[in-house]
Formats: C-alpha cells, structure tokens, sequence
C-alpha cells in the first residue's frame, strides 16, 4: 500500500500501470510505503504509555527517515500542567508534538494541520486512541474502537491497515501495530545518531566513538548532570543501548 506508480492514461477514465516507482521506504507494520511522518500517539492515564516504546519507535522513525510528531492523547483524563511535563523532552528534542483528546474533540485543529498534505502512519500501543482520533478527525469514519481491558490495556482491536484521506489531500495509515519497521540490530555505536538530542551533543563528547556511558569528558552525561538533557530520555537510551549490544553480538 502506499506505492506510486506511472500510469499510462489509455481513455477518457482508463489507463494502465505501466510500473510502481522507487520507494522512498517501506514500513514492515503496517506495510506501507512513501511514508512522511510517523504520528506516535500515546496517553498518560488509561492506559499510561511506555516511553520506552515511544521512544523505540522514534528511533525506528529516525531510522526511517520520517518525521515525527508525537500525539498525547487523552489529555482530558490529565491535570492541568501534565501533558506540559510529558511533551517538553521531546519538544526539547526537536519532535514536533500536539496534544489532543479524540472524546472531548480537543486538539483536533492542530493534529488535522500537521497531517495535511502529507502521508502519515499512526503508531502506539494498543489502547492510545488511535483509531477514536481518526474518527474524530473524519466525521462519518467509524473505524472499530476497542473497549480497554481490566488492567485499564487496549486489546488490539484495530487488525488491518487502510490509507484513509483526511483533511487538505493528507492520508493517513491507522495501524495495529507497535513497531514502525522490522529493524536489523542496530550497531551500539549507531544508536545515538538516531535521538536527536543526543546527536546535537555528541561532537562535544572527548571520544568520537563515544557511546555517552562510562566514557570520561562526554558532553552528553554533563548535559544530563547540568538537567539539560532530559534524564528520563538518556536512562531509556541507556537500556537501548545495551540492548543493541547483546543483540548486535549475536546476530
Ligand atoms: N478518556 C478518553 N478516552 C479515549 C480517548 N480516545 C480514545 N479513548 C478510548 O480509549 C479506548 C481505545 O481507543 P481506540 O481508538 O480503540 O485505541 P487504538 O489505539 O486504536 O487501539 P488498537 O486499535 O487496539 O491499537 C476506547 O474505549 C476509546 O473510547 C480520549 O481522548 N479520552
Ligand atoms: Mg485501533
Ligand atoms: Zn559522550
């Protein structure tokens, strides 16, 4: 789904594909392809996200070269100053980031802006309020949404992917998965490129190999001490990082 292809017109509302271009990426799930922007929703309450998955599938995002716009979403659940405390990381990382709720219909001017015109994935855990906020956006969709479970988790209700027009020629993918792409392993050394807060730092570390852990003279751990960095972003990078190197050894 998503492909370009040339077609070559052969009547008044005829043609023929001639041949799908070069893609620009494909996604693994939902395989799509030509994607510009990742949407990375998350809520705080019902269910409260995993950060470590926001930021996973920022990498992966990164990886892919799409940008990123992380959604919080729910926030009619949160205390006033909350969804403040949740974006400001990320906005700090150089994300851009909006803040809706798809039942109380907040928000929702912002988020139909930043996909307008462009093609865009929706990705986050089970339960965000993925699908509601597409409903939201589009009067008239309905896609399925699912009830939450006990432990207040979403239950995969969303199972296929379509490509559905929003607002200003924008489509956008609904998806039912967690991760953006199938990524190989990434080499330890490599994974700092892909968190933009840290990149920006990097040239200032002593070490260009370094990986911003135990290493004397990083800019990246001063930056973290100063409260520059966000600390809850490094520590994340952290388990990353060591997760990248028992499974870049092995594979
Ligand atoms: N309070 C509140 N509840 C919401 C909001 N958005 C969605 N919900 C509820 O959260 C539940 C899950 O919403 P879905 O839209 O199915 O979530 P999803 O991200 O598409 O989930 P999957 O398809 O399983 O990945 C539903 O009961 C929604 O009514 C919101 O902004 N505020
Ligand atoms: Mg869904
Ligand atoms: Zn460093």
């Amino acid at each position: 789904m998503g492909d370009q292809v040339r077609v070559l017109v052969t009547g008044p509302a005829e043609g023929a594909i001639e041949a799908v271009l070069p893609r620009r990426n494909r996604l693994e799930r939902p395989a799509v392809a030509n994607v510009d922007q990742a949407v990375i929703v998350c809520s705080a309450r019902e269910p409260v996200s995993s950060l470590l998955t926001v930021d996973r599938m920022a990498v992966e995002a990164v990886h892919e070269n799409l940008a990123v716009l992380l959604c919080l979403n729910k926030i009619d659940l949160l205390e006033p100053g909350e969804a403040e405390r949740v974006l400001e990381p990320y906005r700090t990382a150089g994300f851009r980031t909006c803040s809706t709720s798809a039942t109380a219909g907040r928000g929702l001017d912002q988020l139909r802006r930043e996909l307008a015109g462009v093609v865009s994935v929706f990705a986050g855990e089970s339960g965000v309020g993925k699908s509601s906020l597409l409903n939201a956006l589009r009067p008239g969709l309905s896609l399925r949404t699912g009830e939450l479970g006990a432990w207040r988790r979403g239950r995969h209700t969303t199972r296929h992917v379509e490509l559905l027009e929003v607002e200003a020629g924008g489509l956008v993918a609904d998806t039912p998965g967690l991760s953006l792409v199938a990524l190989p392993p990434l080499a330890p050394s490599a994974l700092a490129g892909y968190w933009p807060d840290l990149a920006v730092l990097a040239p200032g570390c002593r070490f260009r190999s370094c990986l911003h852990r135990d290493e004397p003279d990083c800019r990246v751990k001063a930056a973290v001490a100063a409260g520059e960095l966000d600390r809850g972003r490094y520590e994340r990078y952290l388990g990353l990082l060591d997760e990248a190197e028992r499974t870049y050894r092995r594979y």
